[in-house]
């Protein structure tokens, strides 16, 4: 009698999954076990998440009237704090790390002393789309990982300043109508569901491919007058629809958060954008490079798609500062060429 658990019919866990790349030589125990390490404290965040108003951890952190602020001067909550305060606590003791970074901490974070020390960086945005948290709207943790530069084995902010191309790994959790990793060590882009009665990670899509071609944009088109000249172009040319140059009719979606937007994306297609804005030009962009530009350009060159600011590989983007920001335009290939184009078109013009 043939088993039910024969090799091709069991499912594969993140750990399964992560043992095999290992074999196959693909990553090192070390890297192993900081995404073991990683993926166990998203899972406490998704319950968190999940518990919502019970757990009492909704609203903003700080003292009532006086929410406290982050590096990037903006509002945290009481969920920011609490999933920042769990990664750090999971990744300290180890030992493969030589120092963390999160965009809701002004420096990076070093190890405490009493721990070993590894060859890895860690950096996290331990909560993005902060926005939705008190509305029940789709959240989650983006994270990326460095190697540390040779003999470094307490890491300072410099140390952090590499291009994406660098990134060892890149991952995201959503924390939705389910939750989910999705992944990249640089072989392809993977996508786990977590199974909350079992309590790990299953492998669900292997090798996600993000269509080239798309009809679907996603953009915050309230700071539409706040845009420059090619993106105003370029999405002026979007709305036209069949009418218009582009000659087909294009939807729009936009959940401000970026992991649910990307999460889109990165399963039927799209582009994503937060261009340049008057409100956000004096500081490079809206979105932060180390912990959201680069982890997603990761993910999603990794699944076939392109990621840019609109004149540059987001990945080659050499960073100046741990919170720099950037223009993000990121998904669907021929989609992320063609707003370059518009970008590149209006440069040439201006010459
Ligand atoms: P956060 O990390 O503070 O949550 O900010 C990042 C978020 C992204 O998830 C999302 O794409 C964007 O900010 C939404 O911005 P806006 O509210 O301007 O539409
Ligand atoms: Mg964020």
């Amino acid at each position: 009698m043939s088993s039910v658990l024969s090799p091709s019919n069991t499912s594969i866990s993140l750990t399964r999954y992560l043992i095999e790349e290992q074999r196959a030589g693909r990553i090192n125990p070390d890297l192993r076990l900081l995404i073991e390490v990683v993926a166990r404290a998203c899972k406490t965040i998704s319950i968190a998440v999940g518990k919502g108003a019970l757990g009492g951890v909704l609203g903003d952190a700080g003292t009532p009237g006086a929410a406290s602020m982050n590096i990037q001067g903006e509002a945290q909550k009481k969920l920011d704090v609490l999933s920042n305060e769990i990664l750090l606590e999971a990744n300290a003791w180890g030992g493969h790390l030589a120092g963390l970074a999160s965009e809701e901490m002004d420096t990076s974070h070093p190890i405490p002393d009493v721990y070993p020390r590894g060859n890895y960086l860690l950096l996290f945005d331990p909560l993005d789309g902060s926005s939705n948290i008190d509305v029940n709207i789709s959240v989650g943790t983006i994270f990326s990982v460095l190697r540390a530069p040779e003999g470094v084995t307490q890491a300072q902010d410099q140390d952090f300043l590499q291009p994406g191309t660098e990134q060892v790994c890149a991952g995201y959790t959503t924390y939705g109508p389910s939750t989910m990793l999705v992944l990249t060590i640089g072989n392809g882009t993977h996508a786990f569901t977590l199974d909350r009665e079992v309590g790990s990670f299953v492998l669900t899509t292997r090798g996600m491919q993000i269509p080239d071609d798309t009809k679907e944009f996603a953009v915050n088109m309230s700071n539409q007058r706040h845009w420059q000249p090619p993106m105003q172009a370029y999405v002026t040319d979007l709305l036209a629809g069949k009418e218009g140059p582009r000659g087909k009719d294009f939807n729009m979606r936009w959940v401000a958060s970026m992991v649910a937007d990307v999460h889109r994306i990165l399963t039927r297609g799209g582009i994503f954008s937060y261009p340049l804005d008057a409100k956000c030009a004096a500081q490079g962009g809206k979105l932060r490079l180390m912990y959201e530009a680069n982890p997603m350009s990761f993910l999603v060159e990794q699944a076939g798609g392109a990621a840019s600011t609109g004149r540059q590989r987001l990945l080659e983007v050499q960073p100046t500062g741990l919170h720099m920001r950037v223009p993000v335009f990121l998904g669907s290939k021929a989609e992320v060429e063609t707003a370059v184009r518009y970008h590149h078109e209006f440069d040439a013009e201006q010459a």
